[in-house]
């Protein structure tokens, strides 16, 4: 573990003073050109589509959003998701009752542009590039699922979720898809590691990169045209704990999740598990794109000038199964249930208040804390007085982190870390 946040971190710093110096290659666009696009009005992040709006304009969970996200193959009724432009978000309380995976059916959506419609049998994975001691490796999806299996549960969750509260509970500006807490969800995940795949294909000691990229349809974003969504990793989380995943919970991928074949990178932020990969360059040297240098990074006051190293693992969360504003009967035990998770470590410890945070007790866990994953959790509360009330949760994580009151700003609204306020309502 220690090995791996070394050897990132060096990563992160060489990556940061490449780009710093002007190096950086390969983005597309220049960074000021970019930022100024992001700044442009301020509005929305031009990735999160027009529709969806930014967290200033729509702060509410659902009432400004569109009826569908046309680009989505799957069913997405009302009690299930909440659509946001592209995107569809899991309704947190759907969760109550179900188990630590999350059903296909209430798994989050998001995409960049469609979900497009790929055949298995007439899908391959082709790796390149100057890391490979030789020429294009291809790999049709039978021989994918021929080479040794890896089954893993880790959870999908964007860096702006939570987005929302900058927001509705900072009064901070931010641009983007406007989430509350349901953009994660966990699967079982099973796949080839990324690692015997980069092996086969002749990844040599020279390699630093890998830039996997989708076969959705090219992002368009105010007028700029930005490529496919690919991100590079580096090659040691790439040779670590990745996967090319082919299953989710048992059934192959469902179209909106990456159908045939993608990216799982446990622990780190959503946009590192690039769905319906079709390619994999591998190169002898860092790499550069939008996802990786304008995007996915914090910028603002609180951050240095060229913004801070790339995102890498997610930040800490709790969620309550249960509707913002939902009423509860005054002097009936209520049995409050949520979710707890840490990109960095195993959850240790959660606490929930009743009162606005005047008083704090601990919450049970319904499961043995694992890493990538998150807890289920209860606390029984006999709420007294009629009126508004404001329920927390608070966890701490094996890394001794625990959530903070206020979140650090950043201008895309990523990382939202503190205890998020839900208020409801006794009757
Ligand atoms: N090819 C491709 N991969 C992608 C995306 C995308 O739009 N296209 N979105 C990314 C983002 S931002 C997130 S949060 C996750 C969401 O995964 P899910 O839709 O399966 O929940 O996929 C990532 N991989
Ligand atoms: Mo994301």
């Amino acid at each position: 573990m220690a090995h791996h946040a070394l050897s990132e971190s060096a990563y992160d710093r060489r990556r940061l003073r490449q780009w710093s110096r002007g190096e950086a290659r390969g983005a597309g666009l220049h960074r000021r050109e970019m930022l100024g696009l992001l700044a442009a009005a301020g509005a929305s992040l031009p990735l999160a589509g027009a529709a969806s709006g930014a967290a200033a304009a729509a702060p509410g969970p659902s009432s400004a959003a569109p009826a569908a996200a046309p680009g989505i193959v799957k069913p997405l009724p009302p009690e299930l998701f909440t659509v946001r432009g592209t995107n569809a978000e899991t309704v947190f309380s759907s969760l109550r009752g179900t188990g630590v995976l999350t059903p296909a059916d209430r798994f989050f959506v998001r995409n960049h542009t469609v979900t497009p419609r790929i055949d298995a049998a007439g899908w391959e994975l082709t790796v390149w590039g100057s890391g490979l001691g030789g020429g294009p490796v291809r790999f049709s999806y039978d021989e994918l699922r021929a080479l040794p299996a890896t089954t893993a549960t880790a959870f999908v969750e964007c860096a702006g979720n939570g987005r929302s509260f900058y927001t509705t509970q900072q009064g901070q500006q931010v641009s983007g898809t406007a989430w509350t807490l349901g953009a994660i969800g966990v699967a079982r995940w099973r796949g080839v590691r990324l690692g015997e795949v980069l092996r086969r294909a002749g990844v040599t000691r020279h390699a630093v990169d890998v830039l996997p990229r989708g076969l959705d349809d090219e992002v368009v974003s105010a007028g700029v045209n930005l490529g496919r969504v690919r991100r590079p990793l580096p090659l040691a989380k790439a040779l670590d704990d990745v996967l090319l995943a082919y299953e989710m919970n048992g059934e192959p991928l469902p179209p909106d999740h990456g159908h045939p074949v993608r990216l799982i990178v446990p622990g780190w932020v959503g946009i590192s598990s690039v769905k319906w990969v079709g390619d994999i360059e591998v190169s002898d040297e860092p790499l550069y794109t939008p996802w990786n240098t304008d995007m996915y990074r914090l910028f603002g006051p609180e951050h240095p000038p060229q913004g801070s190293a790339p995102l890498t693992r997610q930040t800490l969360k709790s969620a309550f199964e249960l509707d913002r504003d939902a009423t509860l009967p005054a002097r009936r035990p209520v049995r409050l249930t949520g979710r707890s998770w840490s990109g960095a470590a195993p959850v240790r410890e959660v606490e929930i208040s009743t009162d606005g945070g005047a008083h704090w007790r601990r919450a049970r866990l319904h499961d043995v804390p694992r890493p990538g994953s998150w807890v289920r959790w209860s606390a029984t509360w006999v709420p007294t007085a009629p009126g508004p009330a404001v329920l927390l949760a608070r966890a701490t994580d094996r890394a001794g982190r625990t959530q903070p009151d206020v979140s650090v700003h950043n201008t895309q609204g990523y990382l939202f870390d503190a205890v998020v306020r839900h208020p409801v309502t006794v009757v």
